[in-house]
């Protein structure tokens, strides 16, 4: 069985990344389950890029295929933050809740009723000596100030996909795995896999 590096240390990604790639032949490994600590730089201005430098990083470090998993939530009434910092909104040390709740502080100071909002994603794949591959996956939704759900990870439990009441934090994993931004970067990724093994 071929094995899959995929350079990330957010635990809720890995999860979501192992069941969409579940029933394929790939033993799938993060970079939690390694002692190696790699520096990865993540200063590019897109989320393709930085996707693009956290496999690239690490392919060229360790001479395997590698995916990674960029990602973020962008906020109309904030012009687009966090954005590529959402990991970082607020500062560093604040966990899932308090990013969140910072997020809903700054949505209140606009004072602007737009609740608009979208998560995306951009899956990178790098093979030694190859150059990148990138999938992108969007999913529309609107913010809401009533935080609830306990299920999923980051900002999950204040945002609505649209045509719904529930948060993506009420969701159980594999409903957000049919339509999450994630999941549609991965499909993407799927797809391009399956198709070059055939
Ligand atoms: P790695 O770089 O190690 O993969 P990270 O969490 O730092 O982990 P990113 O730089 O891509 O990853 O930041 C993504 C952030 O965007 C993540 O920490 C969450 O705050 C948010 N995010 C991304 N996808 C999300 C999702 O499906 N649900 C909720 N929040 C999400």
């Amino acid at each position: 069985m071929k094995t899959l590096l995929v350079a990330t240390k957010n635990r809720g990604k890995v999860k979501e990344i192992c069941k969409k790639l579940a029933g394929f032949d790939l033993e799938v490994r993060s970079l939690l389950d390694l002692d190696n600590a790699l520096a990865i730089v993540e200063d590019a201005d897109t989320f393709a890029g930085n996707a693009i430098k956290k496999a690239r990083t690490v392919s060229d470090a360790l001479e395997v295929p590698v995916l990674a998993d960029d990602s973020g939530l962008e906020v109309d009434a904030l012009g687009g933050r966090p954005g590529i910092y959402s990991a970082r909104f607020g500062g560093d040390g604040l966990d899932d809740e308090a990013r969140y709740l910072y997020l809903l502080e700054q949505l209140k100071k606009t004072e602007r009723g737009d609740l608009g909002a979208r998560f995306r994603c951009a899956v990178a794949y790098v093979e030694p000596g190859a150059r990148p591959v990138v999938f992108d996956g969007t999913l529309e939704g609107t913010i809401t100030f009533d935080a609830r759900g306990d299920r999923g990870f980051g900002y999950d439990p204040i945002f609505i996909p649209r045509g719904d009441v529930r948060t993506l934090a009420e969701y159980d994993m594999e409903e957000k795995n049919r339509i999450s931004h994630r999941a549609k970067a991965l499909a993407a990724f799927v797809d391009f896999f399956k198709a070059r093994q055939s």
